[in-house]
């Protein structure tokens, strides 16, 4: 009989998932984790069945723009794909945003909510592009507006952003990319002119603008006379539908044909006279959708965590099941091996994005002390960078773990590593993230923070291996302060060409003494040696790649310029 491969399946993503468990465990009180587990196991459920399986099936189907109707109406209407559908509906019954606004977990609400994300995220074909923004908009008018005021125009659109009512939910988008601007937001050329009543109406294209289906947007433009830069830019809110269902000055161009993320419906769009009404005041527009970008760049490390996870979870079960020279994957040394590395990546991803979400959390519940909420300002651009990188090269490697088939589309595989090279990409690159970390620290000053926490988790190592892994981690992290103080010093342009690194070695040594912490626990909690192993795998990897380099070597190599 001729030989066919069987395909990896997945089980129940929640119960499979040792990592996720024991932190759960760890992280909740006691009654919070019992009254959350049955919805957490019950999204783990569909993940690895229900919607994974649709989502293999779903995979040719992308979102369609449809322009026009047969008798030449302008339509402007995005149909979306079935999967995106199904995603949108139960999304919102499980309150993926709404849970951490109706705080029944206290503190813990963003753990609550986020380990529904990271259930859901790998088999929504990114649905939590919409959701991310989503959550980003309801921050951002609870943040500037009083949205428990009827009379507040932000009212009814919070109301909506955090409603787990599928007929009255609203996702909103976040228009900030434009031709010009790309990182460099303060480039943005919209107009924005005085119309009555305080609002405004908005003319110019948004290039880049993920989730064009929404209901509302967050989006900058400059009202007339104001300076150029991101200070003279006005944060505004626009409804994207008129009172008569029809386009509020809006028409979408096309759609982008992009490499991943196909099922995200990303639009070019024309604004041309339309309303909006500015979210506060009528400058600073940059500084105050902050809010919003903080908690996407929270989703997206969270996210980053969820795909590699994915990722080695296929991969893992594939080992089970192909036999190549005489024994399966699994029995192969060396490929158990390269699982390992995976898997210790991926768990120190996981909890650098866990701790950012419990920093939120601990803010948004009101119980975080001054140098907590520093140490936040400097740990989500670290996640976000950090994670997003990783994500890629993990997903390379269980693409890998495949052979050729990683490399053939329908096996679904090609699609996770597309998708995941978006993290590093959106919401700002590993390069802006880690100038923003850079400016968190200049402005903000959380290195100290950020350094006597490494040092806390470290001190948790049970075993001389562990204090060996948790002094990398603290020698790492000290080396990158010392050498930001000495380079602040000397050579401010060697500071940022450094930036990259320094950012990375922050964020990776933060990963290590989590990773040490988790396993001295799991040692002390019923033994388990896998996070022990995760730790000392994670720390073989590296986490210092400060070194100190000449910015004329940098600039010569770089630029490929002779030098003298
Ligand atoms: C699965 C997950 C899904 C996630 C959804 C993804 C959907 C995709 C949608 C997009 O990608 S939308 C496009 C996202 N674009 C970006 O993220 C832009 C990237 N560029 C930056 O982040 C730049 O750093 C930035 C535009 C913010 C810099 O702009 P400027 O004009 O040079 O501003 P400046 O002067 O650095 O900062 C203005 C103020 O904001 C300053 O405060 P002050 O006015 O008080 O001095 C900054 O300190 C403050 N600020 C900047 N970034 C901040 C911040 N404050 C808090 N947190 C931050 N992150």
């Amino acid at each position: 009989m001729a030989f066919y491969q069987t395909p990896p399946t997945l089980g129940n993503q929640f119960d499979d998932d040792r990592v996720l468990g024991a932190y759960l465990q760890r992280a909740l009180s006691p009654d919070v984790h019992a009254r959350i587990v049955p919805e957490l196991r019950a999204m783990g459920e569909l993940s690895g069945n229900e919607l994974y399986r649709m989502q293999i099936e779903d995979r040719l189907n992308d979102p369609q723009l449809v322009s026009w109707d047969a008798w030449g109406n302008r339509q402007d209407r995005i149909e979306l794909s079935p999967l995106w559908k199904k995603a949108a509906r139960l999304a919102c019954e499980q309150g993926l945003v709404a849970t951490a606004y109706e705080k029944q977990s206290g503190a813990a609400s963003r753990i609550h909510q986020f380990a529904m994300v990271y259930l859901f995220d790998p088999s929504s074909d990114v649905y939590t592009c919409p959701l991310a923004m989503t959550d980003g908009a309801a921050k951002t008018l609870l943040v500037h507006r009083n949205v428990h005021d009827e009379n507040d125009f932000a009212a009814n659109a919070f109301k909506r952003l955090t409603s787990r009512d599928p007929e009255r939910a609203w996702t909103s988008g976040q228009w900030m990319t434009e031709r010009t601007g790309g990182s460099d937001v303060g480039l943005s050329e919209a107009v924005a002119r005085a119309a009555a009543d305080g609002r405004y109406r908005l003319y110019g294209t948004k290039w880049f603008t993920s989730t064009a289906h929404a209901q509302m947007a967050l989006t900058l433009g400059r009202p007339e006379g104001n300076p150029a830069g991101g200070r003279g830019l006005a944060l505004f809110y626009v409804e994207v539908f008129d009172a008569n269902g029809g386009m509020n000055g809006i028409s979408l161009n096309r759609l982008k044909d992009k490499l991943g993320t196909r099922k995200v419906p990303t639009a070019e769009l024309v604004l041309d006279g339309t309303l909006a009404t500015p979210v506060r005041g009528t400058s600073e527009g940059v500084r105050n959708i902050t809010p919003m970008l903080n908690i996407t760049r929270t989703w997206n490390a969270v996210c980053a965590a969820a795909g590699m996870r994915r990722g080695v979870a296929l991969a893992r079960d594939y080992a089970k099941r192909r036999v190549q020279f005489g024994a399966a994957l699994s029995d192969k040394p060396l490929h158990v091996d390269t699982l390992a590395g995976m898997q210790a990546e991926t768990e120190g991803a996981f909890h650098l994005a866990f701790r950012a979400v419990e920093l939120l959390g601990r803010e948004e519940a009101g119980v975080m002390t001054e140098s907590e909420a520093r140490l936040l300002r400097l740990v989500i651009p670290l996640a976000k960078l950090t994670t997003g990188k990783q994500a890629v090269a993990v997903v390379s490697e269980v693409l890998e773990c495949f052979g050729g088939a990683g490399y053939v589309e329908d096996t679904g595989i090609p699609r996770l590593y597309r998708d995941v090279q978006v993290l590093p990409i959106w919401e700002g690159t590993t390069n802006v993230l880690s100038l923003d970390a850079l400016r968190a620290i200049q402005k903000e000053g959380p290195l100290e923070e950020l350094l006597d926490e490494i040092r806390g988790l470290a001190k948790a190592a049970s075993d001389e291996a562990l204090r060996s892994a948790g002094d990398q981690a603290v020698a790492a992290a000290q080396h990158a302060a010392q050498w930001i103080r000495d380079t602040f010093a000397k050579n401010p342009l060697g500071v940022e060409s450094g930036a990259r690194r320094f950012a990375l070695t922050l964020g990776r040594s933060l990963e290590l003494a989590l990773l040490v912490r988790s396993a001295a626990h799991a040692l002390a909690h019923g033994g388990d040696g896998r996070p022990r192993a995760a730790a000392l795998r994670f720390a073989s990897h590296g986490v210092d790649l400060i070194h100190d380099e000449d910015p004329a070597l940098s600039s010569a190599l770089g630029n490929d310029v002779p030098m003298t």
